[in-house]
């Protein structure tokens, strides 16, 4: 696992639902019921209890999220953000998905966590470009960060190396190897 930033900022491969971490973030829908990709290998692990947290919370917005236990994982929240549906580049979308960074990381803080892990957010069924959704999830999470102590440590999770390498990359170019 690389490491950015005095320990802030890591970037690893693998599941997130094996961390063990303060929150992991959920690439929900609107509705923040149980869906496919890693919204259902979280709901999956955590157990049924997860989705009748998720039905009380009744929605979210895209670009907001909503905070629930974790249940039978690892991690002891899950932080369910909805990033917007790629339709192009020109509905809003980078301003969406930073939204939804910057309110996971405004929760993490409010609830003294200090570790979180995001998946690449709405790169999987919403069809964000990789290379893009990787840019605006660095800069978004790097400017929080610069302002805020909490969360001490950020993980950008991976599920490709591939995927891994174009965080790598963005990194390097903001805080150096
Ligand atoms: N650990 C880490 N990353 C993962 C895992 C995992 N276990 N599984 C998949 N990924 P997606 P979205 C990566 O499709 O595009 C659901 O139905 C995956 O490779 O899970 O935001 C929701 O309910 C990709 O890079 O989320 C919504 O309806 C990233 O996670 C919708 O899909 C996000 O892919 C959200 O779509």
């Amino acid at each position: 696992m690389e490491t950015y930033w005095n320990g802030r900022l890591q970037v690893l491969t693998g599941d997130i639902t094996r961390l063990d971490v303060d929150a992991i973030v959920n690439a929900a829908n609107e509705s923040l019921l149980r869906g496919g990709g890693v919204c259902g290998a979280i709901h999956r692990a955590a157990g049924p209890e997860l989705e009748e947290a998720c039905r009380a919370l009744g929605g979210a917005k895209t670009g907001d999220a909503k905070i629930t236990p974790g249940f039978r994982l690892p991690a002891r929240h899950v932080i369910h953000a909805v990033g917007p549906v790629w339709r192009g580049g020109g509905s809003g979308e980078p301003e969406l998905l930073a939204s939804c960074y910057r309110r996971s990381l405004k929760l993490a803080d409010e609830h003294g966590l200090r570790t979180i892990a995001f998946p690449a957010i709405s790169t999987g069924i919403f069809g964000y470009p990789k290379e893009e959704a990787a840019q605006v999830a660095a800069e978004t999470v790097a400017s929080f960060l610069e302002k805020s102590e909490l969360p001490e440590r950020v993980i950008f999770c991976c599920f490709t190396e591939e995927d891994a390498e174009i965080y790598r990359r963005i990194l390097v170019q903001r805080f150096g190897g």
